[in-house]
């Protein structure tokens, strides 16, 4: 297929101008202030089912301004039509408002976490390149938007969606999917960190698949600037490097963004590389994240009575699969408890083709610990492990890496 790119600025380093800079929820910690980063405490995280936006992290690598729906313009573009029926590149042009109201609206309840979830706790392995996240960069919303299927149809022959949709996860949770197609999605309009704009891509197959959402609603209410408002891209199931905010540009392509965020980020690089000079001969070789791996954490733990307490947390699963299972212990995992599962998503009804709907929510959890090992006085620490549909355990330790992503052993937390 002929490559006709959407031009891009060489990289350079652009200065950041903070001076438009949007307030802030003032319930986050502050992990940088220019540009912003926060988090909640975990503790106040799992009390809320759904997220409430003040509570929602917020990672970013450039200053976050507020943009006019009616004004905001997104390039949705393809070099051609895939089957050949021509070479000539389809481009529209449409506005944030225009997303709103000519494509119909489309409701998902998805987790969006950062890959940098816990790596405070992998630095204490050895040090990592990163914020040192905590592991409340993660939130459970409800996401509203025009599906991006519909928006890529505007540009894309018919006999493409036709054969790129109703794919299994496992080929569209692949970082190439078997048309070794590709979506980018840029954001020009704030300067960046390491490269001249923000970029993602993903597959194909992901991109076609019927929850991913050119969204512009969370909660019920028009995304925020801290969320990416007037557009941002919902991807569930997906890392939240790839939910591009304020996105500009939507590019069908035969090959992966070459962006920073896509192609020197986000990716697990194996052990024995530990520098930023064995890290650049690395990037290329490893494929870019897409899920990230089945995860629990303890929120908190409250004393019920002097010999008992109540411990809370929330799990993940990878990708669509749903969490079943979720146990505690306190006494080093020789002996667990089965969790309550308080909440795992809500109702998730049906889609056009009358197939369920797929998981991508949260799951939230309480125990209750009696006895003596929790009596007043006592100490101890509570690990918790979760299992999903699949058969998967979560494992008591987790491998270190360059960029500390992907951090998921047991969680804990002492008493
Ligand atoms: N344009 C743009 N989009 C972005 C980012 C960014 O810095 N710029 N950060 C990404 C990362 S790494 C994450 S984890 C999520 C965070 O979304 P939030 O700030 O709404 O929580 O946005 C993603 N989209
Ligand atoms: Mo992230």
């Amino acid at each position: 297929m002929t490559e006709v790119l959407f031009s891009v600025p060489a990289v350079s380093r652009v200065p950041m101008d903070y001076s438009m800079e949007v307030m802030h929820s003032d319930l986050l910690i502050v992990r940088a202030q220019e540009p912003f980063n926060a988090e909640p405490k975990a503790a106040a995280l799992v009390e809320f089912p759904i997220t409430p936006d003040e509570l929602v992290y917020c990672r970013n690598h450039g200053p976050v301004q507020e943009y006019d729906e009616d004004n905001f313009e997104i390039r949705v573009r393809v070099s051609n039509t895939q089957d050949g029926a021509t070479s000539t590149p389809v481009e529209r042009t449409l506005t944030a408002k225009d997303i709103r109201e000519k494509f119909d609206k489309i409701e998902v309840e998805a987790a969006l976490q950062c890959a940098g979830n816990r790596r405070k706790e992998m630095s204490s392995i050895k040090r990592v390149v990163g914020l040192l996240w905590d592991d409340g960069v993660i939130a459970n919303c409800k996401w509203g938007g025009a599906r991006l299927r519909d928006v890529l149809s505007t540009v894309l022959s018919p006999s493409t969606i036709t054969n790129m949709t109703g794919k299994t996860s496992a080929e569209t949770e692949a970082s190439t999917g078997p048309s070794g197609l590709y979506v980018r999605f840029n954001s020009h309009v704030t300067p960046c960190q390491d490269d001249t704009y923000y970029g993602a891509s993903i597959s194909l197959e992901k991109a076609l698949s019927d929850d991913v959402l050119l969204g512009y609603e969370m909660n019920d209410e028009p995304l925020s600037p801290d969320r990416g408002g007037p557009l941002r891209l919902v991807v569930p199931g997906f890392l939240g490097a790839r939910w591009v905010k304020w996105v500009d540009q939507i590019e069908v392509c035969s090959e992966e963004s070459p962006n920073f965020y896509q192609a020197k980020d986000y990716k697990i690089l194996p052990e024995n590389v530990e520098t930023r000079e064995q890290a650049a001969g690395a990037w290329p070789k490893y494929p870019s994240m897409t899920t990230l791996p089945l995860n629990s954490i303890v929120g908190s733990i409250s004393r019920l009575s002097s010999t008992s307490v109540l411990v809370k947390g929330y799990a993940i699963g990878c990708g669509s699969a749903k969490v079943t299972c979720v146990e505690v212990t306190v006494d080093g995992g020789a002996s667990w408890v089965s969790a309550d599962i308080t909440y795992n998503g809500g109702d998730r009804g049906t889609n056009a083709d009358g197939n369920r709907s797929a998981n991508w929510s949260w799951t939230l959890w309480t125990a209750r610990l009696t006895g003596d090992v929790v009596q007043e006085g006592a100490h101890g620490t509570v690990y918790c492990r979760a299992t999903d549909e699949r058969g998967n355990v979560q494992r008591k330790t987790c491998p270190w890496n360059y960029r500390g992503v992907a951090y998921c052993p047991w969680g804990f937390k002492e008493f």
